[in-house]
């Protein structure tokens, strides 16, 4: 099969598309501030809103904020959501912690001792916790895919959790691999700081919160770019899509 142009595909349909946050609630502030390009459009969360960077409860508070004005919104989960939850649940503590947890611990708890997971516990709010029970594996539509991870190119229709959450699809960056769907994720963090666009795939995954760089989102079917740097500099970018 021929590989199509990405810009020959998707729909009509005005979205937005956000990439990785990591706890960075300044740059996310600054984002849903963007009223006139925000406006009017769907708007899809692709998950890793917390760990590493240091106000995870900022910005879970912003997102439950933002479902009340806007219920339409879709939050997928990321896995740093997931290992959230799972620590929350029975996880160990000290793969959490080597997972970036300790950031978001200490937004929630300050200071903690002794049993770490009951005072983690009982210092999120329910509404938070609902608002991660809630996340999404993935979100799929005629025109577009959207999901934390991409999807895997050797089993291209295999939507499980794991394959959309959990799992590191490196072969998605091959320059044999194509998708006939765009398909739009984050999790693969891109060293320039830029997204990063293959054929019918997109990957906003700047950095944000973990490597200082920018919070990326994607304004469809324009195919542009908005990003807040960590100076929440607002930028718009055009790439080249092939
Ligand atoms: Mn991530």
């Amino acid at each position: 099969m021929k590989p199509p142009r990405l810009d020959e595909m998707g729909g009509e349909t005005p979205y937005a598309i956000i990439g990785d946050i990591h706890g960075a609630a300044n740059q996310l502030e600054r984002l849903l501030d963007q009223n006139a390009a925000l406006r009017d459009r769907e708007i899809v969360f692709l998950g890793d809103y917390v760990d590493v960077g240091g106000e995870s409860r900022s910005v879970i508070s912003l997102l439950t904020e933002y479902a009340a004005f806007a219920p339409n919104t879709v939050f997928l989960c990321g896995n740093h959501d997931f290992f959230m939850r799972d620590f929350l649940q029975q996880g160990d503590f000290v793969r959490y912690a080597s997972q970036g947890g300790l950031a978001t611990i200490r937004s929630y708890v300050g200071i903690a001792y002794g049993n770490v997971r009951q005072q983690f516990r009982e210092s999120i709010p329910s509404r938070h916790l609902q608002f991660l029970d809630g996340l999404k594996t993935f979100f799929e539509t005629d025109e577009y895919l959207f999901s934390h991870c991409g999807f895997s190119p050797s089993q291209p229709f295999d939507r499980s959790f794991d394959t959309m959450v959990l799992a590191s699809h490196q072969d998605l960056f091959a320059p044999d691999t194509f998708s006939t769907k765009p398909v739009v994720f984050g999790h693969y963090f891109q060293r320039q700081r830029r997204p990063w666009t293959g054929r019918g795939l997109i990957c906003l995954d700047t950095g944000c919160g973990i490597h200082s760089g920018p919070l990326t989102a994607l304004l469809l079917p324009e195919r542009r770019f908005l990003s807040v740097d960590v100076d929440l500099s607002i930028k718009m970018l055009d790439l080249e899509w092939k």
